[in-house]
C-alpha cells in the first residue's frame, strides 16, 4: 500500500449522487460546501446526469456527478470533511445496504494512491462497473486513469450507459423543476 503522511497537493475526484429530499439541490449545496474547504479548491466540475438505481429499485432515480479537488488535505482529513457536509445536510447513515440516501460523497482517486484503511478504499471499490461514476469523470477528464493503468473510457464501453441522462448543465442551476435531458444511450464514448 502505499501510504502519505506527509501534506503536500494532491488531485481528488469526488463522487456525489442524491436519491432525496431534492437531488439537484443537494448536490448543489455539496458542491458549494466542498468548494469551502479549508487548504482545497475546485478544479472541475462535472454535468449532473439522472441515472436509473444501480441495487434495490423500489427507490427514486438518482442524480449523480463528480467533481475535481485539489487539496493540501490528507486522504482521511479530507474524508472527515465530506463525511461533516453528509451530516450537515441531513444524512442518517442506515442499516439497510444501498439504501435511499439523500447524500453520498464518495472519494474515488487521490493522485495515483491505492488506499487499504478500514475508513476508507481508494480507488473507490465500485467505480470500476458504475456507469454513473465512470461518465461524469470522463466528462470531466477524457484520459483519466486509474492507478492500475486502466482507462476510464475504455472501462465505459463495459458499461450500459442508458441508465444515464444527461440533466442540462445550466438548467439544473436555473431551473431546476424542468431539467432539459439528453439520452445517452446512443452515446459511443465521445465527449459532446
Ligand atoms: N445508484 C445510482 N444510480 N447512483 C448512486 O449514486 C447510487 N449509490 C448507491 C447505490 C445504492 C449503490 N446505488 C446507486 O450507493
Amino acid at each position: 500500500m502505499k501510504q502519505r503522511t506527509k501534506t503536500k497537493i494532491m488531485i481528488s475526484y469526488i463522487a456525489i449522487g442524491s436519491n432525496q429530499d431534492d437531488p439537484i439541490k443537494q448536490l448543489a449545496l455539496a458542491i458549494c460546501a466542498m468548494d469551502k474547504i479549508a487548504n482545497t479548491s475546485m478544479l472541475a466540475q462535472s454535468s449532473f446526469y439522472y441515472s436509473t438505481p444501480m441495487g434495490p429499485q423500489d427507490q427514486p432515480d438518482y442524480v449523480n456527478a463528480v467533481v475535481k479537488i485539489k487539496t493540501n488535505l490528507l486522504p482521511l482529513k479530507l474524508l472527515d470533511k465530506l463525511q461533516k457536509i453528509e451530516i450537515s445536510q441531513g444524512r442518517i447513515r442506515k442499516k439497510e445496504r444501498w439504501a435511499s440516501r439523500n447524500l453520498d460523497l464518495d472519494i474515488l482517486l487521490c493522485d495515483d494512491l491505492i488506499i487499504n484503511h478500514p475508513r476508507l478504499t481508494v480507488p473507490h471499490y465500485g467505480m470500476k462497473v458504475r456507469a454513473f461514476v465512470l461518465y461524469p469523470l470522463f466528462e470531466i477528464d477524457e484520459n483519466i486513469k486509474l492507478p492500475d493503468g486502466s482507462l476510464a473510457s475504455q472501462l465505459l464501453t463495459k458499461c450500459d450507459l442508458s441508465c444515464l441522462t444527461k440533466i442540462c448543465p445550466i438548467d439544473h442551476v436555473n431551473n431546476h423543476t424542468k431539467p432539459i435531458t439528453l439520452n445517452l444511450s446512443s452515446n459511443v464514448i465521445q465527449k459532446k
